[in-house]
């Protein structure tokens, strides 16, 4: 708990460190009241710092006891050394020497989840970024990296598995039914890669054979409950293993990979040396249990955390300003993966969906950071989706502007120049720059300024020169602390099409020869033209194909143009995206009038849509997904929230009336016969088919209402019955829905994955009965206060999608957001933390609703003892009124 107002650290302040650590020596004792841990730090002082002072400073957080302090073997006495509740001073200490520590930890009593806790009876660590400082004091900080012995003793029966990073180099028992293992990792590593996992877990085996022959001891350690979920995430690390050899020449180092799922868990998962700690939603799955999008995460957390391996521990962070260093880098890696494991063009839109819809709205608020931050309260607030995905296009945009060959000769210099080493975004960026010859000076702004540039595009024809001009006006708005800023280099792909919907070549001077039918044009001031040449009629502009840079673009596209593009236009991703201009262009003419006609245009393109089987139908599926509200929110001025939810039902409801049968035609055609399986083709069609039943069942059409009934009785696997479910819960059937949920409820109440999505299928939906319903389900008896997971399903999933619950005219979903927050400041301040994020862009609404989410965020400022997290959010949000 917060005793004093945190402070602010800023990069500017950034001193190496006075002292390394050569080598760590570990032996946890483990019990159940409590763990002793001792350490033994081989340490001398760091060549590179100019400090001379003679003291040690370690850093410790929430340590019960610190039990004895020694120098050289010989005990401290108390004045030899200070301990505070964060830090350990030692007065005098020689250039070299060996410091032993021993410290009383309870981790049964740990329910921040960070540093060695409890969770179903296992012992588990989460040392990101701080948590390590909570098992020992120690230098916490990623550039001082050391190499781990690590020796775990527990009672046998309890805990007959006992793991740490690296190799296990010696077992045995001990007296009292007790035994032990030690583990060593031999590659030197920041103590947030530190990981220790005891508990009674059934072990997976399988194995990797690498590039250079060596065979990979893989394991996987669950819960004995959870031993037939591992298949998928086991084929996914493979798959990731060889995807990473081949692409990026990265092979795996140790003889052994090991994850472990555990179910209390902050995030998604962590990629510590060797052995990796998974949440259970994260990694566990089979046909029955998880969906396809399930199935789709898993693969690319898995790929993910693996890919760390050298984009984040053979090359780490030199401080925590630097994360996205990592984080962007192996986002972006993932993304790759994913595009080549399934359909690059679906990728592409759902990565650049999250960007439009979350990133860019938090780029806009009140906690908009750069993607190197210049400072920060609480390092565990900026885990953010700037870092990690925005940090992620940035990389992409590197590789865009350089190429595929010469990236990879960047990657391969960074990977060899920085191995063992603790580095920064411009060490990353220079390496792309020695490789290629290429300047990236300007681009380096990517890094610094915060916010999403504003491209507005404009177009002119000149017949008679048959000259195409397209002017670029780029402006970046003002974010906490920037303004006037500078331009950035922007890579902006686009391509001309004629009037039967063909490729224009794209002549930059008039003896162009190359003239592609697709170029990347790269913007460097505030304002650039280009001009066409040889076009002979007014071609249509495809721009910013691919989402080639996480921008807004501006254009006054017509409702025809936007048809057209639909239908015609070779890039994938502008196909899509024309369908979401238009449809939010149709779904916001509704909201001033009400009495408009929705536009038959959209009808008519969606039918063309439906009835062509030729098409791609993954991107079909992803086409049919009107723009969520979250989006329509995000592109409003001052949104109104029940007036753009009703806006958009009136256009669900009209096109599912008008379309109808093609809509039934659509379910019946993309009903899959033989097994299951996770095919991009497969999973397309059964998201084609649960959209379809969806929108059949938002009109409470009667066949609909059969077929939803028996998918949801006969499925086979959870995408389609969660699917039938989640569309009789969206419909007016209201037995149906209440017989559906009572019966999914009793025969998965047992698996605790299972009951989130069942959580999250009530929490989120509009129909419900809004936060009555939340009350009940938090009041379930699977409802865990202990439990991330069980909060952000309902609590989490009710303020971010019930959107027009959540922001009911009265405030009351505010004033719920504010109690549960506070109520979970004491216990798990990361999550908390994390929930206040919808109240922060208060200022993005009408005084009606702005001025109550000021009010509840004013409420838990008021809080006593509020925790660094969130007294960094709340108080960034409040700022400058
Ligand atoms: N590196 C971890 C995230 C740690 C978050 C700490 N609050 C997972 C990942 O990005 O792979
Ligand atoms: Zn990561």
């Amino acid at each position: 708990m917060r005793t004093s107002q945190p402070q602010t650290i800023y990069l500017k302040d950034y001193r190496a460190p006075v002292f390394l650590v050569d080598h760590v020596d570990m032996r946890f004792e483990l019990f159940e009241s409590g763990a002793r841990v001792h350490s033994v730090l081989s340490m001398r002082r760091n060549p590179d710092s100019d400090s001379a002072d003679k003291s040690l400073e370690l850093d410790g957080d929430s340590l019960t006891r610190l039990e004895s302090v020694s120098l050289d073997g010989n005990p401290l006495e108390q004045d030899a050394y200070e301990d505070s509740i964060d830090k350990l001073v030692i007065h005098q200490v020689p250039d070299r020497f060996e410091l032993g520590v021993v410290t009383w930890i309870e981790p049964q009593n740990n329910t921040r989840l960070e540093g060695l806790y409890k969770s179903s009876g296992m012992f588990c660590t989460q040392c990101e970024a701080e948590g390590f400082r909570c098992i020992t004091y120690f230098p916490d900080r990623p550039d001082v990296m050391a190499r781990f012995r690590t020796r775990i003793e527990a009672d046998k029966t309890l805990f007959p598995i006992l793991l740490s990073n690296g190799n296990d180099v010696e077992k045995g028992d001990l007296e009292d039914g007790r035994h032990f293992v030690t583990w060593e990792d031999p590659f030197p590593k920041p103590c947030y890669l530190f990981a220790l996992v005891a508990g009674d877990l059934v072990e997976k085996r399988d194995s990797f054979n690498t590039m250079s022959g060596r065979d990979i001891d893989l394991r996987m350690y669950v819960e004995p409950r959870n031993s037939e979920k591992c298949d998928h995430a086991m084929e996914s690390l493979k798959r990731a293993m060889r995807w990473d050899e081949e692409v990026y020449g990265r092979e795996y180092d140790l003889d052994i990979f090991m994850i472990v799922a555990v179910d209390d868990f902050n995030m998604g998962a962590m990629e510590n040396k060797g052995l990796n700690i998974f949440n259970s939603s994260c990694v566990l799955a089979s046909q029955e249990t998880a969906t396809d999008l399930a199935f789709q995460r898993i693969e690319s957390i898995v790929a993910h955390e693996y890919f760390h391996n050298w984009s984040g521990n053979r090359v780490t962070c030199r401080d925590w300003f630097q994360l996205s260093l990592k984080e962007g880098f192996t986002v972006f890696r993932d993304s790759q993966f994913s595009a080549d494991m399934g359909s690059p063009t679906v990728k592409r839109i759902e990565d650049a969906t999250m960007l439009r819809t979350a990133q860019f709205a938090e780029d806009s608020g009140p906690m908009a950071h750069p993607v190197r931050p210049e400072s920060y309260m609480e390092i565990t607030n900026f885990y953010t989706l700037t870092i990690y995905e925005k940090g992620c296009e940035v990389v992409r945009m590197i590789r865009t502007l350089l190429g595929a060959d010469m990236f990879r000769k960047g990657s391969d210099l960074y990977f060899e120049r920085h191995d063992g080493q603790a580095v920064t975004t411009d060490d990353f960026v220079r390496a792309m720059e020695d490789a290629t010859g290429r300047d990236l000076s300007q681009f380096r702004l990517w890094y610094e300024q915060a916010g999403t540039p504003e491209l507005t595009v404009r177009d002119q024809y000149d017949e008679a020169a048959g000259i195409y001009r397209l002017t670029i006006d780029q402006a970046i708005p003002d974010t906490p602390g920037q303004t006037n800023k500078k331009p950035q280099h922007i890579p902006f792909a686009v391509g001309l099409l004629g009037a039967e919907g063909e490729s224009l070549p794209l002549k930059l001077a008039v003896d162009d020869v190359e003239a592609p039918v697709d170029r990347v044009l790269e913007l460097t001031e505030t304002s650039h033209t280009f001009e066409f040449h040889g076009l002979s009629e007014r071609p249509t502009p495809s721009l910013l194909r691919d989402f080639s840079a996480p921008v807004r673009v501006f254009y006054p596209w017509t409702r025809e143009q936007l048809t057209f593009l639909m239908s015609h236009d070779p890039d994938g991703f502008n196909r899509w995206d024309a369908g979401q201009r238009l449809a939010v262009d149709v779904i916001s003419s509704l909201l001033g009038a009400g009495s408009e006609a929705v536009d038959p245009g959209l009808i008519k393109a969606y039918r063309a849509l439906l009835a062509d089987s030729s098409l791609d139908q993954a991107l079909v599926a992803k086409m049919l997904q009107l723009p969520s509200e979250a989006y329509l929110i995000e592109l409003a001025e001052k949104p109104n929230v029940p007036a753009i939810h009703k806006a958009r039902e009136r256009v669900l409801e009209h096109m599912a009336r008008a379309l109808r049968d093609e809509l039934l035609a659509c379910y019946h055609r993309n009903t899959i016969a033989g097994s299951y399986e996770v095919t991009p083709e497969s999973v397309a069609r059964r998201s084609l088919r649960n959209t379809a039943l969806a929108w059949l069942l938002h009109i409470d059409d009667e066949e609909g209402r059969a077929l939803a009934t028996s998918q949801f009785a006969d499925a086979d696997n959870m995408t389609d019955r969660l699917g039938a479910l989640r569309a009789l819960v969206n419909s007016g059937y209201e037995q149906e829905r209440e017989q559906a949920l009572t019966s999914f409820y009793e025969r998965w109440k047992s698996d605790p994955q299972v009951v989130e999505q069942w959580f999250s299928v009530q929490s989120g939906s509009s129909r419900t009965g809004g936060l009555r319903k939340i009350h009940e389900l938090m009041e379930h008896p699977t409802f865990d206060w202990k439990n991330p997971n069980k909060i952000r399903s309902v609590i989490g999933v009710f303020a971010g999608q019930n959107l027009p619950a959540f922001h009911e005219e009265e405030g009351s979903g505010y004033r719920f957001l504010a109690e549960q927050v506070r109520r979970l400041d004491d216990s798990n301040p990361q999550i908390a933390a994390r929930l206040v994020s919808p109240l922060t862009r208060w200022r993005k609404f009408a005084p009606v609703h702005g001025d109550q989410m000021r009010m509840a965020l004013e409420s838990i400022r008021d809080k006593s003892g509020l925790s660094r997290d969130v007294y960094e959010v709340v108080h960034k949000s409040l700022a400058g009124q």
